[in-house]
């Protein structure tokens, strides 16, 4: 596994990777700044779907070279995603991005039965951090689209995380599944998840991964807390990715990551015809850049 998200650049550069990425309501600075960075790497071509007038100034105003996008003008949020999402879908841009647009706003457009890039399987989103106190990048779902998995629900997510893990070089990915307890409480459905989840795994019912949960947060990810507890796991304190029990849960992670242990992060949205950038406002312009790096990947 990874250490550094820098990494990933390495890896683009080493498999000579360039997409053409459309970016939806353009006018942004934060993704534009994280756009120019990417461009200049020579990462991506941009097509960026917005107000014009309003993108140019914005390059205008902080001087980036984005001399080679193509520019499309559309002053209607909606209409940018459309556009976008139906570029990626006619194959004409391999990746999405989202630019000054509310989140359900793309992914309805995403969804989109007609036109939008559903394959069939469940979308996820999945973020990969880089924590200092962490020994090596350490992936974390879902914690931006599905608001309240079902174990049907649980089992398209892992899949998904892991196939993206398995492009990424891990070939057996540790996966925890995040209970309050390591133990099964008939009272808590996440344990009860965590457990069939376990036990699929153990018969290969979900493959290229190995899971083990109920898991509490410490245990998951140190050795020692889960030695202290007599936990004996092949995941424990050496997670690559964890499962949220739902949303509420893996929003509260993530940005407890990012405000209070100043982690780095790259996400991503899973499961669709291609990757998509979805970051939030709060976001940097570094974990945007690193979003697009991730999504180059996939
Ligand atoms: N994957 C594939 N298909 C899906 C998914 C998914 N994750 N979610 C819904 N669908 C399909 C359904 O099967 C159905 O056919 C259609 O989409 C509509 O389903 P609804 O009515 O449940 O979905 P919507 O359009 O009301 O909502 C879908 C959202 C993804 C917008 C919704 O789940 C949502 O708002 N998620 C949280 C987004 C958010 O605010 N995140 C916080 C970011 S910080």
């Amino acid at each position: 596994m990874f250490k550094k998200l820098s990494d990933l650049e390495l890896l683009i550069k080493k498999k000579k990777v360039v997409k053409t990425l459309a970016l939806a309501v353009s006018q942004d600075p934060h993704s534009l700044d994280a756009v120019a960075k990417a461009y200049q790497s020579g990462i991506i071509k941009p097509v960026l779907i917005g107000d014009r007038e309003q993108t140019e100034s914005i390059i205008k105003q902080n001087g980036y070279d984005l001399s080679g996008a193509v520019f499309v003008n559309e002053t209607d949020p909606e209409e940018c995603v459309s556009i976008a999402v139906k570029l990626v879908n006619e194959g004409k841009a391999d990746v999405l991005m989202k630019g000054k647009v509310a989140t359900p706003t793309l992914l309805k457009g995403v969804l989109n039965k007609e036109w939008g890039l559903r394959t069939g399987t469940l979308l996820s989103h999945f973020a990969l951090f880089e924590v200092e106190t962490y020994h090596k990048l350490i992936a974390v779902t879902d914690v931006a689209m599905n608001i309240a998995p079902d174990l049907k629900d649980k089992i398209a997510i892992v899949n998904n995380s892991v196939g993206y893990l398995n492009k990424l070089g891990i070939a057996k990915p540790k996966v925890a599944v995040l209970g309050a307890i390591e133990m099964v409480n008939e009272n808590m459905q996440a344990t009860l998840d965590a457990a069939l989840l376990s036990k699929m795994n153990q018969r290969d019912q979900i493959k290229n991964c190995i899971i083990d949960g109920p898991l509490a947060f410490d245990n998951a990810v140190s050795f020692e807390s889960a030695r202290h507890k007599n936990i004996k796991s092949a995941v424990a304190g050496d997670t690559d990715l964890l499962l949220m029990p739902d949303i509420e849960v893996g929003n509260v992670l993530y940005k407890s990551l990012v405000f209070f242990a100043k982690a780095k992060v790259a996400s991503v949205i899973l499961g669709a015809k291609s990757p998509i950038v979805l970051t939030s406002r709060s976001d940097s312009e570094e974990s945007k850049y690193n979003s697009i790096l991730l999504a180059v990947l996939g």
